[in-house]
């Protein structure tokens, strides 16, 4: 089994299947999210914590979180540590960004357009966005310590390619994720070639945004 539960899994965070599949790329790890009724969970990030890798050369260190209908789009992005991210607002009315994480605080007082300067993300972590116009406006950025993350898709897939074999230890994290003061790291062995699937279900807290204020008449906010 190669598989050590290097303790603190939360409880309801269950190793469901450890599968070699034949592939042509090696080293690869797939991690499939599932919630406790059997639906996949995207925008949930894979990290790898150890070994630690040096960045690929030329490695573009920038993201963007556009704003559309009034929401943030992803709402979760997932950028390298010192990536400077855009905040593009594509909807006709003002927008005010801003975050009070301690991994990153900024704000981005009322702008229209792509006028907003880009924002360094220059420590690890989570950072929450809000906009303090359209309070039910929320998104997330995951800054990872290194280029070797991946976001869940919407089949609750995140996929790491091109690893070198040998042991990893990666760390899971989802916005809702309950038991989320408990350390959620794993530790694998990546083949020499094929791709190591791990299936995890989570549970998830429900879902808590605020709701849309009605739609009155069209305003400049
Ligand atoms: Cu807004």
């Amino acid at each position: 089994m190669h598989l050590k539960t290097t303790a603190f899994a939360a409880p309801r965070i269950i190793v469901l299947a450890f599968l070699f599949a034949p592939s042509l790329t090696a080293g690869e790890l797939e991690v499939v999210f599932k919630d406790d009724s059997g639906q996949p969970i995207a925008n949930a990030v894979v990290e790898v914590i150890s070994p630690e890798v040096s960045l690929p050369l030329g490695l573009a260190l920038t993201g963007m979180m556009d704003q559309v209908d009034k929401e943030f789009v992803g709402p979760v992005l997932l950028v390298v540590q010192n990536s400077l991210v855009q905040f593009p607002n594509s909807d006709d009315i003002h927008h005010h960004v801003y975050s009070y994480s301690d991994t990153k605080r900024f704000e981005l007082p009322l702008y229209t357009g792509n006028t907003a300067e880009p924002v360094l993300f220059d420590k690890a972590g989570v950072a929450t966005i809000g906009c303090n116009i359209h309070d039910w406006m929320v998104g997330y950025i995951y800054i990872s310590q290194t280029h070797l993350a991946a976001l869940s898709d919407s089949d609750g897939r995140a996929v790491l390619t091109e690893l070198d074999a040998g042991e990893y230890k990666f760390r899971i994290w989802h916005s809702r994720i309950k038991n989320r003061d408990q350390a959620t790291e794993y530790t694998v062995i990546v083949p020499e070639s094929g791709t190591l699937q791990m299936a995890l279900e989570l549970e998830l807290n429900p879902d808590r945004r605020i709701r849309r204020a009605p739609v009155s008449g069209r305003t400049n906010y």
